[in-house]
This record gives structure tokens, C-alpha cells and sequence, in this order.
């Protein structure tokens, strides 16, 4: 299938009751990065530092949507999904990470959720989704246990103020990128470079969850409570046994790192022991906790990845020593992620065969290309509308092969700042203009409401 031809796919043609919606997340979207209390965030001190991002922008304004959430409501509901994935940004709730509470960030949370529910869109709350106050990062960050505590009783103040009306809870979004992408890659916030430090804050972030999950079920005793992943297919860049060795190395550390414990295995045998001296320092009952059953399992869907092994070549790669290349002659989007729908099948039926959740929801999955605003308004952006479709072919395939997915999030309802690379990236089926903030529902947005109504 090329990015011109479009499968024929319709709501219809999934259960009656599978969960339709768009994420968003709250340092990307909100703004008022200073107003009404909020406290500083490890991305705002980021952004602040130049040459971390890209376009040297920073969340500060970005969508404005802290103003004009009910404009983005509305735009949700004219698409027609049900349910609205958003996350919280602890430094609104408690600004210095820990015990003063801030009513009036937890007045503006109560009033989105409002605004869903009269919408008709069931709200999905993300607990964490990367933006940590200072205070906490000042004292160690996620490195530090104190964080764990931290997080749990931010979990506490959240779910007791809103779970009368939010029933699905995510803890973390994609703790990968929280632990690899902050801490070890440098690129995201807070920029370090420490392999130890990621897996430090990798078992720090799991262990927060499995202790905030009894937390938001006393709380919200209806809740429906999971964790997102971003997860990917690891394929070998040849069959040479090198480079397979060196993709089951990389998928135990991308992947089952984080589901074998999860799902009650601890860390993956094949790969602790490369760990040498960088293994986290864990507690005896850490392992069960993390272990605490969820509802439902959260993927975030982009890409594949392929992978050779990096051993001897000079070079640090981390105790795994691999090495992601790049294929050749293969769809990629703007950000040179490789476009493959059927991936996201057989990621799903693995993510099944092994682990057996009893409920997966497509959190995320969504594209960036160049978007081009036409003279008349319009933004024509095939490539993200055939993205779409053969990513909801693909969902609508797993179903079939008995995978329990039940909900699909598009990522994103709007153009948002997309971390280190600032504004230059648009992953958006609305278009928003910076300068003046209007927003523009693109083809692919279109092609998106018309699934929706079909
Ligand atoms: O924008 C991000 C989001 O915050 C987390 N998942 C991937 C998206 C696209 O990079």
C-alpha cells in the first residue's frame, strides 16, 4: 500500500465498544508555564539553556491551551472520539514537588475534566508525562527514592481530587524516553549523561507505579489503572548471529525491561548481568510492587527498529553495545521514523503471546511531515492521513488476530512542542498557527472525523 491509496477502513468495522480518542500532553500544549502558581519544570529549565532545543523555543506558550482548553474540547468532540487523553503536570498541583498544595492548579484540572464530561469525552488522565518539578530533580530527581515517595503522594492529592470524575488513570508515558532520553542521551530533560543514572531512574519510575496503583484504586475505587510504553519491533539489521544476538540485547532492554517486570518476571535474565556495575540498586520487595497487576497495558506505537551490534567499534553504546541503523529504501516520516503499519500487528500479537494483558489501548501513534499551509487555509497532508488509515488497518488486523485492543488514541489532537526539537515538528491533525493560535483541522484530521462517522 502507498501513501496515496487508502484502505477502506471505518469505526464500523471495529467492536461496538472500542475506545476512540487523541492524547495530548501538558507541557507540550498548556503554556502558562508561570501562571497561577505553577512551579518550575525540569523542562523549563531545559528549554532555558541554549542549544538544548532545537528552534531554542521552549513550552512556555506553546498551544496556549491552558486558556483555550474549551476551543480544544470542542475540537476533539467535533471529530467525534469518546475519550481524550491528557496528562497532569505535577508542578501545577505541587509546585515545589512536595506538600503545598497548589488549588489553583487543581481548580484548572477539574475544569477540563468538566469540559470533557460535557462533551461527552471520557477523560484519560497521565499522571507523569515528563515534566517534574525542579524542586524534585534539585534533590536528585528520578534517580532518587525520595522521588518515588514524591510521586506517590502527588498520585494521592490528583486522584482524590479528580477521581470522582476520572476513572482511567495512566501513571508514566513512555519511561524510556524518561529514563534513556533525560539521563543517559542527554537530549530531553534533565540532560545527563549517566547509563547508571537511566537505570537508576528506569527502576525508580516502575517502582513509582506499582506503588501509586493502590493509591489511585483507594481513591477511585472504579478506576481503571495501567502504565503506557513506548515499545517497538526490533528486527536484526542482517542475520548475522552478531547482529542477532545483538537485537534480542536491545529489545531486552527496550522492550522487556520494562514488561517482564511488569508482568512479574523481574528484569530479563539475558540482560541484568551485562549490567556490571550499572545495575539499579533495588530493595527485596521493589520486584513485587512493580509487579501489581494493571488494568490494562498503554502502547505507544511509532516505529520499528533495526538493529546491529555495536561491540569493539570504539564507541560507547552503553552495556548493551548496539547500535539502531538505518534502512535503506523504506517510508519514513519527517523525522525519519520508518512508517510500518504491519510492525505495529506483530507488535501487538508478541506483546500478547508473552504477556497476556487482559486489556491494550493504542495510547499513542501519529506522524510529523512538513506541513504546508495552502492560500485558501487548507493544510493537505496526505502522508499523515494514509499514516492514519493503515495505522487503523493494522489496528483493526489485531483485533482480528485476538489481540485484546480495545482503544485507539491518536497522537495528537494539536500541533505542540515536540521537546528537543521545539516547534519544527508537527505531529498535529489540527494545524496551529504559533503567532496567532488558530487552530486548523488538516486533511488528516478530516479523514479522521469522517472515519469516525462511518
Ligand atoms: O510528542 C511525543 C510524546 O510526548 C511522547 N510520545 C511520542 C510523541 C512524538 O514524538
Amino acid at each position: 500500500m502507498t501513501a496515496t491509496h487508502l484502505p477502506a477502513i471505518s469505526r464500523s468495522q471495529f467492536p461496538a465498544d472500542f475506545r476512540w480518542g487523541c492524547s495530548t500532553s501538558s507541557y507540550q500544549i498548556e503554556g502558562a508555564a508561570f501562571e497561577d502558581g505553577r512551579g518550575e519544570s525540569i523542562w523549563d529549565r531545559f528549554c532555558a539553556t541554549p542549544g538544548h532545543i532545537r528552534d531554542g523555543s521552549s513550552g512556555a506558550v506553546a498551544c496556549d491551551h491552558y486558556h483555550r482548553w474549551p476551543e480544544d474540547l470542542d475540537l476533539a468532540q467535533s471529530l467525534g472520539v469518546n475519550a481524550y487523553r491528557f496528562s497532569i503536570a505535577w508542578p501545577r498541583i505541587l509546585p515545589s514537588g512536595r506538600s503545598a498544595i497548589n488549588q489553583k492548579g487543581l481548580d484548572f484540572y477539574s475544569r477540563l475534566v468538566d469540559g470533557m464530561l460535557e462533551r461527552g469525552l471520557q477523560p484519560w488522565a497521565t499522571l507523569y508525562h515528563w515534566d517534574l518539578p525542579q524542586a524534585l530533580q534539585d534533590q536528585g530527581g528520578w534517580a532518587s527514592r525520595e522521588t518515588v515517595d514524591a510521586f506517590v503522594e502527588y498520585t494521592d492529592v490528583v486522584t482524590r481530587s479528580l477521581g470522582d470524575r476520572v476513572k482511567h488513570w495512566i501513571t508514566h508515558n513512555e519511561p524510556w524516553c524518561t529514563a534513556f532520553l533525560g539521563n543517559h542521551g542527554g537530549g530531553h530533560a534533565p540532560g545527563l549523561n549517566s547509563y547508571k543514572t537511566a537505570l537508576q531512574v528506569c527502576h525508580h519510575l516502575l517502582l513509582s507505579h506499582g506503588m501509586a496503583l493502590p493509591v489511585i484504586r483507594r481513591n477511585v475505587p472504579e478506576a481503571q489503572a495501567g502504565i503506557t510504553l513506548s515499545l517497538h519491533p526490533i528486527v536484526a539489521a542482517t542475520d548475522s548471529p552478531a547482529d542477532v544476538a545483538a537485537a534480542l540485547r536491545h529489545d531486552g532492554m527496550r522492550n522487556r525491561w520494562f514488561l517482564d517486570p511488569l508482568f512479574g518476571r523481574g528484569y530479563p535474565a539475558d540482560v541484568l548481568p551485562l549490567l556490571g556495575a550499572d545495575a539499579p540498586d533495588m530493595h527485596h520487595s521493589d520486584l513485587a510492587l512493580i509487579a501489581t497487576p494493571c488494568d490494562f497495558l498503554g502502547v505507544n506505537y511509532y516505529f520499528p527498529e533495526r538493529v546491529g551490534d555495536a561491540a569493539g567499534d570504539g564507541q560507547d553504546h552503553g552495556p548493551i553495545a548496539t547500535t539502531v541503523v538505518s534502512a535503506p529504501d523504506v517510508e519514513r516520516t519527517a523525522f525519519g521514523w520508518e512508517v510500518a503499519p504491519q510492525g505495529m500487528v506483530s507488535l501487538l500479537q508478541r506483546v500478547q503471546r508473552d504477556y497476556a494483558p487482559a486489556q491494550i489501548y493504542l495510547t499513542e501513534n501519529g506522524s510529523t511531515y512538513d506541513d504546508v499551509v495552502s492560500p485558501d487555509g487548507s493544510i493537505d497532508d496526505p502522508q499523515r492521513r494514509s499514516y492514519l488509515a493503515r495505522h487503523l488497518l493494522a489496528a483493526r488486523q489485531a483485533v482480528e488476530a485476538g489481540v485484546p485492543l480495545k482503544g485507539y488514541f491518536a497522537w495528537s489532537l494539536l500541533d505542540n512542542f515536540e521537546w528537543a526539537e521545539g516547534y519544527l515538528r508537527r505531529f498535529g491533525l489540527t494545524y496551529v498557527d504559533y503567532a496567532t493560535q488558530q487552530r486548523r483541522l488538516k486533511a488528516s484530521g478530516v479523514w479522521y472525523r469522517e472515519f469516525l462517522h462511518r
